[in-house]
């Protein structure tokens, strides 16, 4: 056996979780990872500052496979769930936006038609979506209608073969620049997700501005006012609130992934700086109370590397449940949040300047800490789990 005993660990790869990656994962992973070092990382400030995404990414996007990659069949990529995790983690070392413009895409918008769709519907959107050239976005959260979007008002009845669709959505991504939502409704049969093409009479997206987080993606309000869509532009295979809420494990599990992403991003950052940055003479990397927050902010990230990579092998294996995807989007995000809270420290004034990734990161990751089901939510949904109480409601 090799003495290892002077052997230091790789700074940036302290577990060596690289050697538990098959060859396909890491090439995977180092494709992504060119990619946004390519193109996003030298503008992501500027879109940032701006507020804006470049949705001409998409077609480059979608001849890498990056949209619905774990889905089989009709364009996607079909890989493994832990290479779609490892994408994630690439592109939101680059920015929670990027990530969230692809976890959209096939997360949100191509999931449920490759799950819930007929064979018409399927032939007919996701191979437009797979390739970037048609974009989706997910209508579920209403103003009044947050972590309980079973609260939601917006309305379908039918009408004859088609349907009317009379609410609002807020807070969607990729809203105002998409061609496609899927528009969860209430419906007398319960709740169904509806593919609404955006350019309907009587649909209308109004993009948010003034975000001071997640400014580099579209965010926006959808409005249906008496939308009327054909019959066949319902998904058949679900009516009630599980549609939208398996929709929601699939982006979460995304989610626990990228955001180590993000913290790896802060963590390089805050340790390159920490040994080249002097004061009183010395690398502040020298100071213990610097090295406890390097040290500190390395272990998270290898622990929520960790903990996604274990999350990956399971939905790889078909074993792992909601509650346990609840775990990984918590922990990971709220792990993600303190070491970009640690690293924009060690920047000191630098660390609020857009000059470096780091304050992007930690703004980004407020917003991460409440989409797709806040910490709390997550908190309870594994309250749930391990107490056999449901404490959500009254
Ligand atoms: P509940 O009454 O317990 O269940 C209703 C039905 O849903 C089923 N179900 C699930 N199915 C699949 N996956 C899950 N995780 C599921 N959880 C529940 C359940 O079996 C039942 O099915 P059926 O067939 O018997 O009808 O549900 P509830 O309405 O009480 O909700 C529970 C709660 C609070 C956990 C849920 O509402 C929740 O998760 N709230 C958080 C909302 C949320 O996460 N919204 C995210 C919006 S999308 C977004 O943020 C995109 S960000 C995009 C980006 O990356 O940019
Ligand atoms: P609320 O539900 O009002 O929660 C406010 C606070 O109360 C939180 O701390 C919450 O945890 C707490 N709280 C609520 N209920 C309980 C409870 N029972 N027990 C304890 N605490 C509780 N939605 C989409 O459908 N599609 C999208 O593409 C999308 N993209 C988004 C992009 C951005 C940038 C943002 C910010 C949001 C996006 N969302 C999207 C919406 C997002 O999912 C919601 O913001 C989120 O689910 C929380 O809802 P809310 O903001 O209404 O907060």
């Amino acid at each position: 056996m090799a003495d290892l005993s002077f052997h230091t660990p790789d700074p940036k790869d302290f577990l060596d979780l690289r050697s538990e990656l098959s060859d396909e994962e890491r090439l995977l992973a180092d494709t992504v990872r060119s990619f946004v070092e390519d193109k996003i990382l030298p503008d992501v400030a500027e879109w940032y500052e701006a507020g804006t995404f470049p949705r001409e990414l998409a077609k480059e996007m979608g001849q890498m496979g990056l949209f619905g990659m774990h889905l089989e069949g009709y364009g996607c990529a079909g890989t493994s769930n832990v290479a779609y995790g490892l994408a994630c983690l690439e592109l939101e070392a680059g920015d929670s936006g990027t990530r969230s413009f692809v976890s959209v895409q096939g997360s949100l918008a191509m999931f449920p038609i490759w799950k819930f769709g007929s064979e018409e519907q399927k032939q007919d959107w996701l191979p437009r979506m797979a390739s970037g050239e048609v974009i989706g976005c997910f209508g579920l959260t209403e103003a009044d209608a947050g972590s309980d979007p079973s609260s939601m008002r917006t309305r379908a009845r039918r009408d004859g073969s088609d349907w009317i669709i009379d609410g609002s959505k807020m807070w969607i991504t990729n809203g105002s620049i998409a061609d496609v939502a899927i528009v969860w409704a209430k419906t007398d049969e319960g709740v169904r997700g509806f593919i609404v093409p955006t350019d309907s009479p009587g649909f209308t997206a109004n993009t948010i501005h003034h975000k001071a987080s997640l400014r580099a993606s579209i965010t926006s309000e959808l409005v249906l006012d008496g939308v009327r869509v054909p019959d066949e532009f319902v998904l058949p295979g679900v009516a009630s609130m599980r549609g939208p809420l398996s929709c929601l494990n699939e982006a979460r599990f995304g989610i626990a992934w990228g955001v180590v992403g993000a913290a790896r991003s802060c963590y390089e950052t805050a340790l390159e700086y920490a040994i080249e940055r002097h004061q009183f003479g010395r690398p502040i990397a020298s100071f213990q109370l610097t090295q406890a927050k390097l040290v500190e902010m390395m272990v998270k990230v290898n622990r929520a590397g960790l903990v996604a990579l274990h999350l990956g092998r399971m939905k790889d294996e078909g074993r792992l449940t909601p509650h346990q995807i609840s775990f990984g989007k918590m922990d990971n995000v709220r792990n993600a949040l303190e070491v970009a809270r640690i690293a924009r420290s060690v920047l000191g004034a630098n660390g609020i300047t857009l000059e470096y990734p780091v304050i992007r990161h930690m703004a980004n990751l407020e917003t991460v800490y409440t989409y797709e089901g806040t910490n709390e939510i997550h908190t309870l949904v594994m309250g749930n789990a391990i107490t056999g109480i449901q404490a959500f409601s009254p």
